[in-house]
């Protein structure tokens, strides 16, 4: 097989990749190693940036996200006896969207299968090839079986954090970083209406817990929990008043209310970042290039913001033959990578509480800034509700 563009990975960096060079007539062909169910299941991200959205609009993937999405003006931060709303539209003029990336994904692979992109689902082997040549090539054994040969002009790793594409950046030339949090959340879904119009952020001695949402119907929530969790020891009843005290049920006549628990799982929180984003005829983007704690609703953005950046960079290389944005991408990509990665790791540790009561006094004095200072204020709205695309 050949085309211009090979993309390994199906998540939403590689298929909104893909449909970001087909408005500009570049051929692609995607890589996946589950299947198209697998993906599309996955219960991930929640909250979409002001760019995001405008990005998703723009290339027609924008009608129902504002038909059944939800837009947010600001979220709640809070610790025992307060609570405060930081609006982020009066404090920069942007809002963010509630609207999982389960959603994000449907509306990607429909508009990918409308426009008959190929999407190989169920391969196994990838392995990439001649990078550092005009004509690298993909290897993989597709569903049936039966190896296959892709060569390309460009080869796009979006295969999130356990892909080979990482890998393929040869030692003496990458660098990374990584952190990894002494925590890690136990999130659940739940058939419930939202107790919050907004997404809240609490601090608390017991630990941190957040009340986000997927719809009117349905709550996204999570708790810190000890990295090493195991979720059978968290009961429904167990979550649910860990939740209500963390969250101040009771508190000012504010009720929690708990339902069904349909999904739970822990995540481990850690920030990596790679460098460069790019390797010969290799770019990364998305997980395979940075991981950061979800605190900053940061992870599912920062991979749009990469594709955002590199789909018309790829457009000039192939098209005009003019390498000057491809050449800038890593450097120009990671600028938003590492702000992202700092704020997100902001929020974490100001968030999340240790066994150091130093640390829960900084963090303290932190959420009482923030949420008093209009310059503290608007630093927090500026990096959640996102920079623009190409800061
Ligand atoms: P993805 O991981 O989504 O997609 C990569 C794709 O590549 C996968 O489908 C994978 O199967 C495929 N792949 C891997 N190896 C391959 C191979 N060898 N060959 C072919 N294909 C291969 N972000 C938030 O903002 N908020 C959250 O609450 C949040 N929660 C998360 C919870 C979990 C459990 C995880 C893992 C991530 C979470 N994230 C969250 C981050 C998440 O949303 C990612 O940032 C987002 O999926 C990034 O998209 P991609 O870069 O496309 O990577
Ligand atoms: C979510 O709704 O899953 C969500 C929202 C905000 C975050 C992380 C996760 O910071």
């Amino acid at each position: 097989m050949r085309t211009e563009v090979a993309i390994i990975g199906a998540g939403p960096a590689g298929l909104l990749l893909s449909h970001l060079l087909a408005q500009d007539g570049i051929e692609s062909v995607v890589i996946e190693t589950r299947s198209a169910d697998y993906v599309a299941s996955r219960i991930r991200a929640g909250v979409l940036e002001h760019s995001t959205v405008e990005l998703l609009e723009s290339v027609g993937l924008g009608d129902r996200l504002r038909r059944e999405g939800d837009e947010h003006r600001g979220i709640y931060l809070q610790w025992p006896g307060e609570r405060h709303h930081l609006d982020f539209v009066d404090l920069t003029g942007r809002s963010v969207w509630i609207y999982g990336q389960t959603e994000v994904q449907k509306d990607l692979v429909a508009a990918r299968a409308a426009a008959g992109q190929e999407i190989h689902y169920e391969v196994t082997d990838t392995a990439l090839h001649d990078l550092d040549t005009e004509r690298p090539y993909v290897t993989f054994t597709d569903v049936d079986g039966a190896a296959q040969r892709l060569d390309a002009d460009v080869v796009v790793g979006c295969d999130g954090s356990f892909g080979p594409s990482r890998a393929a950046v040869p030692d003496g030339v990458k660098d990374s970083w990584e952190r990894v949090y002494p925590y890690s959340w136990l999130g659940i879904l739940a058939d419930v209406a939202p107790s919050t119009d907004e997404l809240i952020y609490a601090w608390h001695p017991d630990g941190f817990a957040m009340h986000s949402m997927r719809s009117s119907t349905v709550s996204r929530l999570y708790l810190q929990v000890p990295n090493g969790t195991d979720v059978a020891d968290w009961s429904d009843d167990r979550i649910w008043d860990s939740l209500a005290t963390r969250l101040g049920h009771g508190h000012d006549g504010w009720q929690l209310n708990p339902g069904p628990i349909t999904e739970k799982s822990v995540l481990p929180m850690r920030s990596f970042v790679q460098t460069p984003m790019r390797h010969g005829r290799l770019f990364l983007a998305g997980d395979a290039a940075h991981i950061v704690p979800p605190t900053g609703a940061k992870g599912l953005n920062l991979a749009v913001a990469d594709v955002g950046i590199l789909a018309p960079a790829l457009v000039a290389l192939l098209r005009k033959k003019d390498p000057t944005l491809a050449d800038s991408y890593s450097d120009n990509a990671l600028r938003r990578v590492w702000r992202c990665t700092h704020f997100s790791w902001w929020m974490t540790t100001m968030l999340h509480t240790s066994d150091d009561p130093f640390d829960a006094q900084l963090q303290l004095s932190q959420l009482r800034w923030v949420t008093s200072s209009w310059a503290g204020a608007t630093g927090l709205a500026e990096n959640y509700a996102g920079l623009p695309i190409g800061f």
